[in-house]
């Protein structure tokens, strides 16, 4: 997989590829980001990367030209590439985009800084316009990011049990379920009996139904979207009596 980054900032990515398990991937070269400065394009003494908006108003601009230009350096290298701008005003994305986009073995991502660059680029050199929720970055590289990890960690070889992506909330349709480690007991709050009593089947079925009785709790909407086994649906309404004997 190969992550392809337009940046004035390339040194912030080291937040990902120096830590983690995503670093790891970067030394074993699972993983590969290119990037491209836009400063590198510049042609006047002081390297300035911004400029005022036409129209005038507060706050500058990145400035086109040498943003376009690294878009086009990073395009000719590259053939047949997707070029996503990370923006406030892109699609929100969410998993299932995430693993769409991992199709793709070639992605460009464009990153803005200051109030954002200019709409000819957008219109004329972006495919997708991608934001990562309703809040406001001072750029788009920590979104980039963002969306670099969540890909990565579903790129073969990174993750090394299979079963650790396939079991997690989101791909695994409810929350996840709570989990405990060493000591049993931390200031007389003990563990789940059913955990230590070795029991597999009566282990799963006490961690579906605090999967999906969390969900029910926390996130009604994500269950509103799922059909249930019946199973499941068993499960739910067991946690739904007790839940409700636990009020009086
Ligand atoms: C934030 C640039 C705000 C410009 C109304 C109309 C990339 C991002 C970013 C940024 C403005 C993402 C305005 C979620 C994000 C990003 C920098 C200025 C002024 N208000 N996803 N115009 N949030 N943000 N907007 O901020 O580059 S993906």
């Amino acid at each position: 997989m190969c992550f392809n980054v337009v940046t004035l900032f390339p040194e912030m990515f080291r937040a990902i590829t120096e830590y983690g398990i995503i670093g790891q991937a970067c030394k074993k070269k699972i993983i590969k980001i290119n990037f491209f400065n836009p400063r590198d394009f510049t042609n006047n003494k002081n390297k300035s990367v911004d400029d005022r908006p036409y129209g005038g108003g507060p706050g500058m601009i990145m400035s086109a030209i040498p943003l376009y230009m690294a878009i086009q350096k990073a395009k000719s290298i590259l053939k047949n590439t997707t070029v996503i701008y990370l923006s406030p005003q892109g699609i929100k994305l969410e998993q299932k985009k995430i693993q769409l986009l991992l199709n793709k073995k070639k992605i460009i991502f464009v990153c803005g800084r200051y109030k954002g660059i200019d709409q000819r680029i957008i219109d004329d050199q972006i495919d997708e316009e991608w934001s990562i929720g309703d809040y406001i970055l001072t750029g788009g590289e920590l979104a980039a990011m963002n969306v670099i990890d969540a890909m990565s960690r579903l790129v073969p070889g990174v993750i090394k049990k299979k079963e650790s992506i396939e079991e997690d909330s989101f791909t695994n349709r409810f929350l996840d379920y709570p989990n405990y480690t060493k000591p049993n007991n931390i200031n007389g709050m003990t563990v789940p009996s059913v955990l230590l009593s070795g029991h597999h089947k009566n282990i799963r079925l006490w961690r579906l139904k605090a999967s999906i009785g969390k969900t029910w709790i926390k996130r009604p909407d994500i269950l509103e979207k799922l059909s249930l086994t019946e199973e499941e649906n068993k499960l739910l309404n067991e946690f739904k009596s007790e839940f409700e004997k636990n009020i009086d």
